[in-house]
């Protein structure tokens, strides 16, 4: 790690740490992500590094956040680390769209800026497609940008699967619900590339109207934001793909 100065600390995404740094043979900006993997003797986790391959094969996309390298490093006696140093971006979806409504002139993002942002998400999107891999976690938070190029990049990319989608982030800040698919909150087991495109709608629409547009603060209550804008599901709609363990089927012979 001395190849790296650590600057200040950006935030703590859903899986750790995130810092800024500097690379000092080139003076590149890098992002340094801290995460919180229990490495024993058995060594890193296959699952972590399956998940980094992946992570490094589909960094080849330029709407997907580039991976330069991975840093294993032992602390003795017993503790390590691993931190995936990234290309830095400069701010998120989510601090972006939130200046265009917070500042002193208000305005809206404007039609060729929300096309040229989706057209990118879109592109980044089906290269994970492509390649078989859902992200399952679409949200602004996880969507880099550097602001004076306009250029969109998907972060937080197949992490999930490793290190499991949780409930809560592994500091106290609360997951979000608010871009995630009626299927999954309703169990469904067998999701698809749909629930990512349920992800892309609900960004889309947040772009237009600088403010979410299913904002659930529990799985029901973002279900009944879901029901209400797009009608409730009749029972045939829903039998077809009715997941078999679902609590709200529960009373129901399944
Ligand atoms: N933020 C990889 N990475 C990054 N992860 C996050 C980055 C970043 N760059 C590469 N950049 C910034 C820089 C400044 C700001 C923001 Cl929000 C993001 C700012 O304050 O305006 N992750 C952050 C979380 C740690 C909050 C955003 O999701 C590690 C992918």
């Amino acid at each position: 790690m001395e190849k790296y100065e650590k600057l200040e600390k950006v935030g703590e995404g859903t899986y750790g740490k995130v810092y800024k740094a500097v690379e000092k043979s080139t003076g590149k900006l890098v992002a340094l992500k801290k995460t919180r993997l229990e490495i024993d003797e058995e060594g890193i986790p296959p699952t972590a590094l399956r998940e980094i391959s992946l992570l490094q094969m589909l960094s080849t996309s330029l709407y997907i956040v580039r991976l330069l390298c991975v840093e294993h490093v032992l602390k003795p006696p017993a503790k390590s680390n691993l931190y995936l140093v990234f290309e830095y971006l400069d701010t998120d979806l989510k601090k972006f769209v939130d200046s265009f409504r917070k500042s002193a002139n208000p305005r809206p993002l404007g039609d060729p800026l929300i096309q040229k942002l989706m057209f990118q998400l879109c592109k980044g999107v089906a290269h994970c497609h492509s390649h078989g891999v859902l992200h399952r976690d679409l949200k602004p938070q996880n969507l880099l940008l550097l602001k004076d190029k306009e250029l969109l990049k998907i972060a937080d990319l197949g992490l999930g699967r490793t290190f499991t989608v949780p409930l809560k982030a592994y500091t106290h800040e609360i997951v979000t619900l608010w871009y995630r698919a009626p299927e999954v909150l309703l169990g469904s087991t067998h999701y698809s590339t749909a629930v990512d495109m349920w992800s892309v709608g609900c960004i889309f629409a947040e772009m237009v109207r600088r403010q979410a547009l299913f904002p659930g603060d529990s799985e029901y209550q973002q279900l009944l934001h879901i029901f209400k804008l797009l009608g409730t599901p009749t029972e045939v709609q829903v039998e077809i793909n009715r997941p078999a363990c679902s609590p709200f089927f529960l009373d129901r012979s399944v």
